[in-house]
């Protein structure tokens, strides 16, 4: 049962809200007034998706009212005004991570499709039998299975980067795995099932130093962490609208220009071309090469409202709100006798991944549920990384800059009573 109600004005210690107004924020979020189970929800899935500020659902809902029409194609006003929405949304994302060119901007349906795109694009012509892809123990399925099936198609192989039982790549083990016959490394930059923030720079250092390229699954840490794709001199860096407080059906993969104009399109259709003869087509020039039939026009809307919104707050800000809060959230649940936190690495944030003595995840998120509160359980599509640090899955509670002190507290006493109810 859902219900709208109006919640009292939050309490928050001024040491923890700093810059940010969270009160304010959280105004903006109209999912988050409301009771589940007639409890306030406390949401705490922001790893799976984050939830929409009405400055978001208000510029796709403005898309649909009133610019609603084909982008590229017409000369009418409408269309006119859609594709320069589209291509301003382009430009928006090239800014927020540091892209020097808008067309190394390629909008997808998410971060999935991302991957996808460069394994059938970049690395399936490329690959030879016996060439090696290099991904880590980390990675969540879509940085798995892509790359599987892409050695299913060339003879290639897949070599993995061990952890630490911290949840931390073992560098040295991962610069001898680098060989001649490495033609890509694909890494995880904030992990969902632990929240490990890899050393991307030295990842991509040693990796470029033998001429390797690199593909970044920023899927998660898009909203948690800066990223500028020209710092990090990263190849290839994929990330999803609805992590990023944006809509559903819409991502981004950035690509480094030289090589994108390189790679042969991804699907055909609509748009990518510039003249369709039978005898012989001539494909359109970036991104609209990769970008076959009607994208999501109100999905980049969407999402560069969402960029503009998180600028507005401050990417700072947020960062720093956040790690103060992710501090909390480890001191208190730390005091918290049976529980077992699954990834302790040096550098984390914003995923909280924990086990319970015998208690199945599956109940704890049931139990929690009850009370309001929002988690994830199960293998958060990272098995291979469940089975390194043997567990069969977990509860996660993942924030994002909405959640407050109050909340912390909150699944601090809904897991005393999960353990009072099946300890
Ligand atoms: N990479 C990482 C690190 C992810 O966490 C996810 C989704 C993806 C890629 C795929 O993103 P998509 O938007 O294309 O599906 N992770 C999760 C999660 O942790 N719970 O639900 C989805």
């Amino acid at each position: 049962m859902n219900t709208m109600i109006s919640l009292p004005k939050l309490k928050i210690p001024p040491q923890l809200e700093g810059e940010l107004d969270i009160a304010r924020i959280r105004a903006d979020f109209p999912i988050l007034q409301q009771r589940v189970h007639g409890r306030p929800l406390v949401y705490l899935d922001n790893a799976a998706t984050t939830q929409k500020p009405r400055q978001v659902i208000e510029a796709v809902a403005r898309y649909y009212n009133e610019d609603n029409a084909n982008v590229h194609r017409g000369v009418h006003t409408l269309s006119m005004r859609a594709t320069e929405s589209y291509e301003n949304a382009r430009r928006t994302v090239q800014r927020f991570i540091g892209a020097e060119h808008p067309e190394e901007i390629i909008f997808t349906r998410g971060a999935t499709e991302a991957i996808n795109l460069v394994a059938q694009a970049y690395a399936r012509p490329r690959l030879r039998s016996g060439d090696e892809i290099l991904i880590s123990a980390m990675e969540h399925h879509s940085n798995i299975v892509p790359w599987q099936m892409v050695c299913e198609q060339t003879g290639a192989r897949l070599r993995v980067i061990p952890i630490n039982d911290a949840g931390e790549l073992l560098m040295d083990e991962y610069a001898s795995l680098i060989t001649p016959r490495t033609r890509l490394v694909a890494v995880v930059h904030l992990s969902n099932a632990l929240g490990t923030i890899n050393p991307l720079k030295r990842i991509i250092e040693l990796a470029h130093a033998r001429n390797v390229p690199v593909l970044v699954d920023a899927a998660q840490s898009a909203a948690h962490l800066p990223i500028e794709v020209n710092e990090l001199d990263c190849d290839f860096l994929a990330f999803s609208g609805h992590k990023l407080y944006g809509p559903t059906g819409i991502g981004v993969l950035y690509g480094r220009k030289e090589i994108l104009a390189e790679m042969p399109p991804y699907q055909g259709g609509g748009d990518m071309i510039l003249s369709v003869r039978f005898e012989r087509t001539i494909y359109n020039e970036l991104p609209y090469k990769f970008e076959a039939g009607t994208p999501n026009i109100a999905g980049a809307v969407g999402l560069a409202a969402a960029i503009d919104y998180i600028e507005r707050i401050g990417r700072e800000n947020i960062a720093a709100y956040e790690n103060r809060l992710l501090d909390e959230a480890i001191r208190k649940l730390s005091d918290i006798r049976e529980l077992k936190f699954i990834g302790t690495a040096a550098e984390r944030a914003a995923v909280l991944s924990f086990i319970l003595e015998d208690i199945h995840p599956h109940d704890i998120g049931t139990i929690l549920d009850g009370e309001g509160i929002a988690i994830r359980t199960g293998h958060h599509c990272a098995q291979p990384v469940m089975e390194r640090l043997s567990v069969p899955a977990t509860a996660r509670a993942s924030l994002a800059f909405y959640n407050t002190t109050e909340e912390i507290d909150v699944l601090v006493q809904g897991i005393r009573r999960v353990l009072k109810v099946l300890g």
